[in-house]
């Protein structure tokens, strides 16, 4: 039995943050592109996690497209099944009523269990298919709790339905790892999250994520997957996004002036480029990330807003070079670009640490556990402080009120990395208050 996953399309929008030109950037456009996957390998049926149309305002932006790609699957001997999810529950049910019967099956309507026995035109293999949709905007309790018993008629069955993994507070149908690993079910493909992923394997939890990333918060490849489901269920994701969101990080440590600085930028465009490029993108969406102790520290300001108001970068045929820096040249076919979306500073000051640890205040105090930190191990602070650390990260992740916090093991080098930070903004904040009392005094 072979499938196409996806899920998350959220028809109707397009990647955001990115010059209107790009091309293929809607997730309509993708939508196309994972049809013409399923085609070409010849899958037995598409599964759909919810969130295919983005909301009802989207319903027309959305009709066409899917009636277009349904139309396809179905001509191809293809069969599409979803569930849906929290931003299409009313709008998914809608749409299938005005499609001709059969072009898309939509499992679990009002939030009842329903299951579909799909056959392989392959080589006869059957596949329960046991999905739930959301029935309204928001759902607090475990779709699980009303999971029904599962056939063991040696079929094997693929959980489908929409939800958030682990999150026990989230209103968006609250799924635990431990109940999705005690049913007795193949794979579970959910939806939600649109950074795709396997998130457990016995048995497989997959998120097929957005095949389209939509906004910066979705970096990484993105793309659909294609399952292969026998006695065991093989997966690959097929990169099919037009655009890639990620993050660069640019160290200005020891960087003296602003020229210097902005060749720096550039060389670590170009390596991003040179490490995330791949056939299929037309964009990668920069998120750039100033860090290191720098004398330009506060003074990035002007270099960060022409990183912003750039032009985008747009890349000649050789893979991986920054050719020229135009704007929307309207003589130039190439739709291979890059852009800056976000500038970040964080940068620290250039302190003198052996000059401030001679002194004996708060910040001489600070200045010498900075230098103990200096060597990433907590073992040159004083006792009670490294003790008190090595704790900390246990009860956080245990007290009910920080959910979010799922780590209580955190590495002691990410322990040194925290208290670095905290150290380094308390002797940054305590100088600059110094040094402005120190101008008051003498104005
Ligand atoms: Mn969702």
């Amino acid at each position: 039995m072979r499938l196409l996953i996806t899920g998350d399309l959220h028809l109707g929008r397009r990647s955001t943050r990115i010059p209107d030109r790009i091309p293929d950037a809607s997730s309509a456009a993708v939508w196309a592109r994972a049809v013409d996957v399923a085609i070409a390998h010849e899958v037995d049926a598409v599964l759909i996690s919810g969130d295919l149309v983005d909301q009802d305002n989207r319903y027309f932006e959305a009709l066409g497209p899917l009636e277009l790609g349904l139309r396809r699957l179905r001509s191809a001997g293809i069969r599409a099944l979803a569930v849906a999810g929290n931003h299409d529950h009313a709008t998914l049910p809608a749409l299938v009523a005005t499609l001709p019967t059969d072009a898309l099956t939509v499992l679990g309507a009002g939030g009842r269990w329903e299951q579909v026995t799909l056959t392989s035109r392959h080589d006869h293999s059957r596949l329960h298919v046991l999905g739930w949709s959301f029935p309204s905007r928001t759902v607090r309790e475990s779709p699980l709790t009303s999971l029904p018993r599962i056939a063991n008629d040696g079929v094997p069955t693929i959980g489908l339905l929409h939800g958030d993994l682990d999150v026990p507070t989230s209103v968006y149908a609250p799924l635990a790892s431990s109940e999705l690993a005690r049913a007795p079910v193949c794979a579970w493909v959910l939806g939600h999250i649109h950074a795709g992923g396997l998130r457990a394997h016995a048995p497989p939890v997959l998120y097929p994520g957005s095949p389209q990333p939509l906004d910066p918060g979705e970096p990484g490849v993105h793309g659909v997957w294609l399952a292969d489901v026998a006695d065991t269920f093989h997966t690959r994701l097929v990169p099919l996004a037009s655009v890639q969101y990620c993050t660069v990080t640019v160290d200005l440590a020891g960087c003296a002036d602003l020229e210097s600085a902005r060749t720096r930028v550039v060389r670590a465009l170009r390596d991003a480029v040179a490490r995330e490029w791949r056939e299929g993108l037309h964009h990668l969406a920069v998120r750039v990330h100033f860090t290191g102790r720098s004398a330009l520290h506060g003074r990035l300001d002007a270099l960060a807003q022409q990183l912003r108001d750039a032009p985008t970068l747009w890349l000649d045929d050789e893979p991986g070079e920054i050719v020229r820096a135009i704007v929307f040249d309207e003589r130039t076919d190439s739709v291979q670009s890059v852009g800056v979306t976000h500038v970040h500073d964080a940068t620290t000051p250039d302190h003198d640490l052996d000059a401030l640890a001679s002194g004996t205040d708060a910040i001489g105090v600070l200045a010498q556990l900075r230098r103990a930190l200096q060597h990433g191990s907590l073992d040159a602070l004083p006792p009670s402080l490294r003790d008190t650390l090595r704790r900390v990260p246990g009860e956080v992740a245990g007290a009910r009120v920080f959910t979010g916090v799922a780590d209580a093991a955190l590495s002691e080098e990410a322990l040194v990395e925290v208290a670095r930070a905290q150290v380094d903004r308390l002797l940054d904040a305590l100088l600059a208050q110094r040094d402005s009392i120190g101008r008051e005094r003498t104005s």
